[in-house]
Formats: C-alpha cells, structure tokens, sequence
C-alpha cells in the first residue's frame, strides 16, 4: 500500500482528537488517518517574522505531523482573507459578505505556494497525495511545478455554488482551472459535483464525459461526489463512555419533565443560528402549551473570531437569545441555553443522547457531520428526531430526518411540534434508517473510496470514480 500524504490547513493529531480541535475537516480526518500510515501536512497555527519553511515534525500513531509556521501578512491576506473572507462567503451563498480584495489573492496564491515547496522534499515515488478544502485549491498546480507527478486527489468539504456566483470572482477562471491540475476531484455530494460541470460546461466550454472525465483549459481530471461520513461505531461506543454518562446525567438532571432541543455548531453565519433561534422563538409562541416543557441547548463554540463578520454575529445572537429568554422565562425555567464553549466528544456524545431533538438547520453546508453524529449517539430503544436543513449536504442522504428549510421561522416550528410530539414507533423505524445509512457510509467508506478512486489513476483505465449518493 502506498503512503499516504494529507495536505490541509490545520491539522489535528490524533491524539489531541476531542481536545481543543473543533471541526468537520479536523474530525474527520483524524479519524480517517488513524489506520494510515503516512504524512499530515499543514499550518502550525503559529507566526513566524520571515517564512523559512522549516518543519516541525512528530509522530503519532504511525502518522507523521509535519507542521510550518506562516508569517502574519500570510494569516491576514490568506486564512482570514481569501479563505475565509472571499471563498467561504462565497461558496455558501453569500456574496453580501464576500471581500474581493486583490492582495488576497496573491497571499492565497503565495500561500500554495510555499505549501507545496515546503512539503515536496517529503513526498517519495509511490506516495499519493490527498489535498483538503478550499484554503489550497492552486496547491496541486505548485506541486505540478514543482515536477511532482504523483497521484494527487483534491477534496472541497464545503459546497460548490451555482455558476452565476463563481462568475461574480475576480480570476475565477484561474481558480477552477487550478482543479485541473489534480487526478481527481472529489465533492460531498452529486448537487455540488453538478454545479461544478455546469461551469465547466456553460463558462469554459469544457467536456463531461460519462465516466467521471471532465476536460477544460487543454486537460483533463476525474471528479466524483464522495459523501464524508462519521466514525459512527466509535461514536456510539463514546455513548457509553464514564464522561458521556455523567454528561447524559447531567442533562437529563437539568430538564427533568421537559425534553431537550440540541444544537452543535461552529459559531459561523453558514449555520443559520440566527434563523433558528428565531424558529424556536416561533414554537414558543405559537404553541404554548410547550412553554415549560422543552429547553433548548445551543452549544456554539467560537471560531474566526478575529474576522469582524463573526464578531457581528456573536453580538446578534447574543442579544437574541438574552431576548427570548427575557420574554419567556420564568423563575425556575428559561427556555434557552446558548453556550459558547468547546466539549470533548465523548460529553458531546452524552449530551446528543440527552436531546430528543436535533436541530440542525445551516443555510448552506457541504455536509454536516453533527446530524451524523446526533444519530450515532441515540438510544435505540428511545430515540430522538432529527431535524434538518433541506441545504445541508447531508440531506441527500438522511431523508428520514424531518427536513425543513430553515429560512421558514414557521417550518421550524411546526417540525419542534412534530418532534416533540412524534410516538416511540416512528421515532425507532425513522432513526433505524438513518443509523444503517450513517454506520455504512461512514468516514472509512469515504477515505477508502477516494484513496482507492486516487490509486485507480495512477493506471486509468477509463473506470467510473466514485459512489453516488443513496437516493
Ligand atoms: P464544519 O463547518 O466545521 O465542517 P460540521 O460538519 O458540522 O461543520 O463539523 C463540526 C464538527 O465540530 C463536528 O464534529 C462537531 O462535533 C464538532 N463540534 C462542534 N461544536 C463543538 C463543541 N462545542 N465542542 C466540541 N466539538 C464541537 C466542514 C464543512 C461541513 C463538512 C465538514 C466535513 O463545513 O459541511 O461536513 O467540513 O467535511
């Protein structure tokens, strides 16, 4: 087998999994690398006053940690600007808050850049080398420069928008034809994979071939949706964990004759926190009869708090939560917890299993692992109800959740009631069927397919790549 080289932003070593890391990228490929034996490439997290490349290695569990500093110029112009101020914005939706800014793009391109000379001395013959997300789209392209003729793959954890808003990106073409330098493409789901051949088709005239082949710019790559799972059995093994136990206790000490609503999400405008406090005030008001008997848990840890988007939003939803506490708490009941901390997994694990709803309701998601992981984390005997955004990747394939578009204050609500109000029967037969599909396409499904897609290139015989979605 060969070895294995995973580029991304971050990295999270295994064994700091469930400490400080928060995120779908860090969660997944910790528990994806943990059987592979290879390299973990990416940015230290710290500063350094001139860049000079140097590695900082470690090892664990037969994964090697390569990690560099970056210079604070490269934090503003590329993390906190291209990636996070144009792309992120961008590819989910939003281009009211999308910054174009010219320095930004050469940060980001001079980023990928010194990725790809940092990490190439690295890289033997008969590695394959596995780039993540859209901090390092042009990365591929650099290591091609570089004389690196490895199977390199590319994974965008996030959605690809509609054509009509790629377009609005100064150099977009530059940027789409950077995938071109990669083996295979892989998205979460067919809805992205299509968006991305409708440009490829509509803007550059390219070619999409039945097999998965798509040609533009005078060459060609492979691109296939590979929906990203969870580690579902360890998850539901974490359920029995002593710190899942005392955090189950915990809750259900805390809502004793109510039942609990959960949200987990990054505190990110993408997650429609907003909208979904405004649901729940909606459920309150529109069915009182519940007052009293519900509680609803926001967790909502911080992230990019130094972009002031964020720091917009934590004040919003600050002020919003303090408002519907205040208009409909009572001396010994408020109907909303909104917490801005971090949970190891295994509490996390305790807390999902305390909920009986799950509530998640992004605007716009490529995935979304914590519907997953509400579902790995029930009781089967009693389980709870997933609710979920019709705009997650993720509902492509858990149709058995109550899907709702979270932009309705009225939908959510009506979902809350039916949740809330929905008999053990339905509950099981419903959670049945989303734990099966959670346990089979689970995040060693989804590495083992894309390495095994990566691997077929090296002798492309003209194969279909991929899986398509459970439909
Ligand atoms: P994210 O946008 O980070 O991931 P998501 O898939 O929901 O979104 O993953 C979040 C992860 O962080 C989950 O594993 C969750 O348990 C964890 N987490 C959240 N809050 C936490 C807290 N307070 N304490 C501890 N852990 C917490 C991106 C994309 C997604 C895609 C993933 C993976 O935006 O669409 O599903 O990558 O590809």
């Amino acid at each position: 087998m060969s070895r294995l080289i995973v580029v991304s932003n971050r990295v999270s070593p295994p064994a700091e999994e469930g400490a400080a890391s928060v995120g779908g990228l860090a969660m997944a490929l910790a528990a994806g690398l943990r059987q592979y034996k290879g390299v973990w490439f990416g940015w230290s997290g710290r500063t350094t006053e001139h860049f000079d490349g140097a590695l900082a290695t470690t090892e664990t569990d037969g994964v090697t940690i390569a990690t560099v500093d970056l210079e604070e110029i490269d934090v503003q112009e590329y993390y906190n600007g291209y990636a996070n101020k144009t792309l992120w914005p961008l590819f989910h939706y939003r281009i009211d808050l999308t910054a174009y800014d010219r320095s930004f793009g050469e940060g980001y391109d001079r980023v990928n850049r010194r990725f790809a000379e940092t990490i190439r001395p690295l890289i033997e013959p008969d590695d394959i080398v596995w780039i993540h997300d859209y901090h390092l789209i042009p990365m591929g392209r650099e290591l091609r420069r570089l004389g690196v003729k490895n199977p390199i793959g590319f994974f965008l954890h996030i959605p690809w928008p509609a054509r009509q808003l790629v377009t609005t990106l100064p150099r977009h073409r530059q940027l789409v034809e950077a995938l071109f330098a990669y083996d295979l493409v892989g998205f979460q789901t067919t809805e992205w994979l299509d968006a991305f051949k409708d440009y490829v088709v509509h803007e550059v005239e390219g070619r999409v071939g039945e097999d998965g082949r798509i040609e533009a710019f005078g060459a060609s790559t492979r691109a296939a949706a590979f929906p990203i799972g969870i580690d579902a059995k360890e998850f539901a093994t974490a359920v029995h964990s002593p710190a899942a136990m005392r955090m189950y206790d915990r809750m259900a000490a805390n809502t004793v004759f109510r039942s609990m609503i959960v949200g987990v999400d990054r505190l990110d405008y993408s997650k429609g926190l907003e909208e979904r406090l405004l649901g729940y005030e909606r459920f309150l008001q529109d069915y009182p009869e519940y007052r009293r008997e519900v509680f609803m848990l926001q967790i909502a840890p911080l992230s990019r708090d130094d972009v002031d988007t964020y720091q917009d939003l934590r004040a919003r939803l600050d002020a919003l939560s303090g408002r519907i506490n205040g208009a409909y708490a009572d001396a010994d009941w408020s109907p909303i917890g909104y917490v801005n901390r971090n949970y190891r997994r295994d509490e996390l694990a305790g807390i999902y299993r305390a909920a009986r709803v799950g509530l998640v309701t992004p605007l716009r998601d490529g995935m979304n692992l914590v519907a997953k992981e509400y579902v790995a984390a029930q009781n089967p005997d009693d389980p709870g109800v997933l609710i979920l955004s019709r705009f997650a990747g993720a509902a492509l394939q858990m149709k058995d959740a109550l899907i709702v578009n979270p932009f309705s204050p009225e939908e959510v609500a009506e979902a809350l009631k039916r949740a809330l109000s929905m008999d053990r029967e339905e509950r099981i037969r419903r959670w049945r069927a989303l734990y099966n599909g959670v346990v089979r396409e689970d995040v060693n499904a989804w590495r083992d397919s894309f390495v095994a897609a990566l691997e077929a290139t090296r002798t492309d015989g003209g194969q279909p790549v991929g899986r398509s979605l459970r439909t």
